[in-house]
C-alpha cells in the first residue's frame, strides 16, 4: 500500500492529486504544521531524516522529493498514462518541467516568502528602518524581477500549447501547479498573465484535483 506522509498546506498536495489522477489506492498520514513556525512536526523525521513533505512509503521503499515521487509513481503505476513515451522530444520537455518546478521556480518563491516574513515580523524599533530598507532592496533588485521574468517565460510557454509539455495533460502539469499556486498567492500572478490563470482554473476544475483536496484537508498557501 502506498502511504503519503502529508503535511497540511504543502507541496505534498500534488502527490495526492497524482494518485487520484491515476486512480490508485493509497493511505494518507496527516501531519500538521506548527502554527507559529509553520515547520513540520518532528515526527516526520521518523519517516525521512529531513522531515520534509512529501514523503511516500511503498512497501520497503521510502521516497522523498516531489519530483522523484511523481516520476516513480508514474513509471511504476502509470501504465503509459501522464507521461510521454521515452525517447521522444516531449519526454525531454516532461523531465525539464519536473525539475524546473523545484529547481528554479520554487527557490525564488521561497525567498519571497522569507523576505515577506522578515518584513512582517516584529523587530526592535532601532533596527526596523535598516532591516526594512535591506529587505526592500533585495526584493526590488533581485527577487521581484526574477519572479516576473519566470512568470513571463511560463506565460509564453503556455501560449504555445495547452499544457506544459504539449496538448496532453501530464504529471509535469501537476508538478508545476504548486509554484503557480504559490505565485498567485504571494508573487503577484494575476490576470495580466491570462494563460497561467487559465491553467490554474483548468487544473482546479479537474475532478481528481478536487478529490485530492478532500483527502488532504486544508490547503491554503502562505503568503
Ligand atoms: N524540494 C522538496 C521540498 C520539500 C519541502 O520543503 N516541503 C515543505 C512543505 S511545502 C516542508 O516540508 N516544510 C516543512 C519544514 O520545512 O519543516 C520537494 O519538492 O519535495
Amino acid at each position: 500500500m502506498i502511504i503519503v506522509h502529508h503535511l497540511n498546506n504543502s507541496r505534498s498536495q500534488r502527490v495526492l492529486w497524482l494518485l487520484e489522477e491515476l486512480g490508485l489506492e493509497y493511505e494518507v498520514k496527516h501531519y500538521d504544521r506548527d502554527p507559529i513556525t509553520m515547520l513540520a512536526p518532528v515526527s516526520l523525521r521518523a519517516v525521512h531524516l529531513l522531515g520534509k513533505s512529501p514523503v511516500i512509503t511503498d512497501g520497503a521503499l521510502t521516497l522523498a522529493e516531489s519530483g522523484a515521487i511523481i516520476e516513480y509513481l508514474v513509471d511504476r503505476y502509470g501504465d503509459g498514462r501522464l507521461a510521454p513515451p521515452i525517447g521522444t522530444p516531449e519526454r525531454l520537455r516532461y523531465i525539464y518541467w519536473l525539475h524546473y518546478a523545484e529547481g528554479s521556480a520554487m527557490p525564488l518563491l521561497v525567498l519571497r516568502l522569507i523576505f515577506n516574513k522578515i518584513e512582517a515580523n516584529p523587530m526592535p524599533f532601532f533596527v526596523r528602518p535598516i532591516a526594512r530598507m535591506i529587505v526592500g532592496r533585495v526584493k526590488q533588485s533581485l527577487i521581484e524581477p526574477q519572479i516576473a521574468l519566470h512568470l513571463s517565460y511560463l506565460e509564453a510557454e503556455l501560449e504555445k500549447s495547452l499544457w506544459f509539455v504539449g496538448n496532453e495533460f501530464t504529471s509535469a502539469d501537476i508538478q508545476m501547479s504548486f509554484p503557480l499556486e504559490a505565485a498567485a498567492v504571494r508573487a503577484g500572478l494575476d490576470i495580466s498573465r491570462p494563460k497561467l490563470m487559465d491553467f490554474l482554473d483548468r487544473i482546479h476544475a479537474r475532478p481528481a484535483y478536487r478529490r485530492a483536496l478532500e483527502r488532504g484537508g486544508a490547503y491554503e498557501l502562505m503568503n
